[in-house]
């Protein structure tokens, strides 16, 4: 497999030209990297893919015949209902487990600076801070900084527990909303505690009632979206500044032959924040020229990535499937992870160069990488000693096998909702206006990852491209964001590729039609900014003419985001086929019954053209609900004629 290059294999797995050549370069060299593995995997198993298969108890494993001729039940009598819909439970789990436990360290670190307990962090937004203190019911007046911080946290960690009614956050939501929920029973009051009961509902013997189940899906999905995504992102602007736009750039090209590189992987400002104020430091400047090096770049992988980016303007390397190319770049100093996306694999590549894989949470080891243990509270000292060992590698770098692809492109980033609001004059009212005249349709979020299973980054950037040449706003996080930045959408400059509308709103404004929010986490500043946009127009989330999408997903987190944003009233397209076809019952309720219940639903498109269709119908008819001027579903139809039809799985195999 590896050692077949070019040939084409490279531009049927990847839109991109950085990515094509270290693809090349990789099978030149025979380092095997994900799309040789998931070729390996083939066929992969077609009861696990329709979610058919339960491995729960000690009576199993089971699975259920999808042809009606084999088994139809589990030993213990669960059905494909029960089956798929507790495996589709546990996912939610498991990714808002996730992001709300790096949520947690966010909040337990925060908790020791408002104690004086921590090296290299401060507050760096003291107004939001007195805000979301006040909003939750700490006092604020005549008390100091820390003092608030202190309460502020206290507040926060009860929101884990199980002694609330529901979160902090839940305020931020419509009334009408709120009310949805607690009509269903789905309002999340814990986060640790939903997942928990999510994990209890789905023990043998428990929860075999397949729609109570993913209703408590839902929940656990809130606890994440409102809970504790909600709670990073708000702590992470306390902490590291409230992003504002900036302009970076993005693709392996940000990578210097002449300087230490350092690239941060994984998901947690805690630890990228204070490597970049390390890499400043002047002693460790001098220890890098005294080997030659003109100096240390510190560059961005996945969501951290996106963090640095988002507030301090930090150079993108690329996205979920760039963290092996990136290595194969042989320029990579030091590839330093916390948690989350961060594939094993790392740790093979690197042993091809002097490359140095530096694991930093005691919750996530890799075997055979150098472990730090990093201690938030000694944040400024760890840091500086994971940049000394980077810079210590740079003599070990062999030039001649050094290959950077390309220019870096640049992208815009930094659209907090503080940001969205203070471009448009501190009020939702102009975009609402533009809205209502029809002059932007409505507004779509892209989200989530790469998935080799698509051509990397296609699917993303078609729909995109697709949305905003119909006059809808796109606004984008995670692996999407950085998709979109590579191929030059979040220029202002990009807004000639929009619509006349949205190209004269962008125009006036100065921004790109295709907005930075930030990583995965915040996620929640896109709830935060519908619900402020609901609330403006008093009507409920599900009335806005807005959708999501997430075109190429892969992660647990990914489905965990997914079960908040339906949830929160926003209809969700899916560009991979989540475990659920064994069940005809759970699908129907995902991608219609939940409809009548929350006002949204979830649909499977591949092909960006039809996503694209499909979601700008819908946002029509949103506007027809609202009485503002609308053009009829039949009026609209693919608009050009390269459909850029994807076929499912075309980077197996070469
Ligand atoms: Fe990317 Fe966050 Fe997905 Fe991971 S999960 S692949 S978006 S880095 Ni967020
Ligand atoms: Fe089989 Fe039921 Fe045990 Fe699952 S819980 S492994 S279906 S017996």
């Amino acid at each position: 497999m590896s050692g077949t290059s070019t040939n084409g294999r490279a531009r049927r797995l990847t839109v991109h030209q950085d990515a094509q050549a270290m693809i090349d370069r990789a099978g030149e060299l025979g380092i095997t990297t994900v799309w040789d593995r998931l070729a390996a995997q083939q066929p992969q198993c077609g009861y696990c893919a329709l979610g058919l298969s339960c491995r729960n108890c000690a009576m199993g494993p089971c699975r259920v015949d999808p042809f009606g001729e084999g088994p139809q039940k589990g030993v213990c009598g669960a059905d494909a209902d029960v089956i798929v819909a507790r495996n589709l439970g546990r996912t939610i789990a498991a990714g808002s487990s996730s992001h709300s436990d790096h949520g947690r360290d966010i909040l337990e670190t925060f908790g020791h600076l408002a104690h004086a307990e921590t090296s290299g962090y401060r507050i760096a937004d003291e107004e939001k801070l007195r805000r979301i203190a006040t909003e939750v019911g700490v006092v604020t007046e005549g008390r100091t900084a820390e003092e608030v911080a202190g309460d502020l946290a206290d507040v926060l960690q009860e929101d884990y527990g199980s002694r609330r009614g529901s979160l902090s956050f839940i305020g931020r939501a419509p009334a009408v909303r709120r009310a949805k929920w607690e009509k269903l029973g789905i309002t999340p009051r814990g986060v640790d505690r939903e997942n928990v009961e999510m994990l209890h509902r789905t023990h043998m013997g428990v929860d075999n009632d397949y729609v109570n189940t993913l209703l408590h899906g839902l929940r656990t999905g809130l606890a994440d979206g409102w809970g504790g995504s909600m709670i990073a992102t708000e702590l992470s602007d306390v902490m590291f500044g409230t992003p504002q736009p900036v302009v970076s750039e993005v693709n392996l090209g940000v990578l210097k032959t002449d300087q230490v590189n350092i690239a941060m992987h994984g998901h947690n400002p805690l630890l990228s924040d204070v490597i970049c104020a390390a890499a400043q430091d002047p002693e460790l400047l001098e220890l890098a020229r005294s080997y030659g090096a003109t100096g240390i770049n510190i560059v961005g992988l996945c969501c951290t990535g996106n963090e640095m980016l988002m507030r301090r303007g930090v150079p993108m390397a690329g996205n979920h499937l760039m963290q092996e190319l990136a290595l194969v770049t042989g320029a990579l100093e030091a590839m330093v992870v916390d948690y989350q996306c961060i594939m094993p694999s790392i740790v093979d590549v690197s042993k091809c160069y002097h490359t140095k894989i530096i694991s930093t949470s005691d919750k996530a080891k890799f075997t055979g990488a150098t472990h730090i243990s990093f201690d938030p509270e000694h944040g400024a000292e760890v840091a500086h000693q994971i940049v000394r060992m980077a810079v210590e590698a740079y003599p070990d770098r062999n030039p001649e096998r050094v290959r950077i692809p390309g220019q870096p492109v640049q992208m815009m980033g930094g659209f907090s909702v503080e940001a969205i609001l203070g471009a448009l004059g501190g009020t939702p009212k102009p975009l609402v206006d533009a809205i209502a005249a029809g002059t932007i349709r409505g507004a779509v979020a892209v989200v989530g990852c790469n998935n080799p299973k698509l051509p990397q980054d296609l699917e993303h950037i078609e729909l995109t491209r697709r949305l905003i040449e119909n006059d809808v706003l796109v606004l984008v996080t995670g692996c999407a964001a950085v998709a979109n930045g590579k191929s030059g959408h979040m220029v202002p400059e990009a807004a000639a590729m929009a619509g006349p509308g949205l190209r004269s709103v962008c125009q006036a404004l100065g921004i790109p039609p295709v907005l930075h929010v930030g990583s995965c986490v915040d996620n929640s500043r896109i709830l935060v900014l519908l619900a402020a946009l609901a609330d403006f127009l008093g009507v409920d989330i599900d009335q806005l003419p807005v959708a999501g999408a997430a075109p190429e997903w892969y992660s647990e987190k990914a489905v965990a985001i997914g079960a908040y944003v339906v949830a929160s009233g926003v209809t969700t397209v899916l560009g991979v086929q989540p475990a659920v076809f064994g069940s005809p019952n759970v699908v129907n309720l995902l991608a219609d019954g939940l409809d009548g219940v929350v006002g949204a639903k979830f649909v499977v498109e591949p092909d960006p053209a039809k996503a694209a269709l499909f979601i700008r119908r819908h946002i029509e008819a949103k506007r027809q609900g609202l009485g503002l001027p609308f053009v009829p579903a039949d009026e609209l139809a693919i608009d050009d004629g390269e459909s850029a039809t994807v076929p499912v799985a075309s980077g197996v195999g070469s």
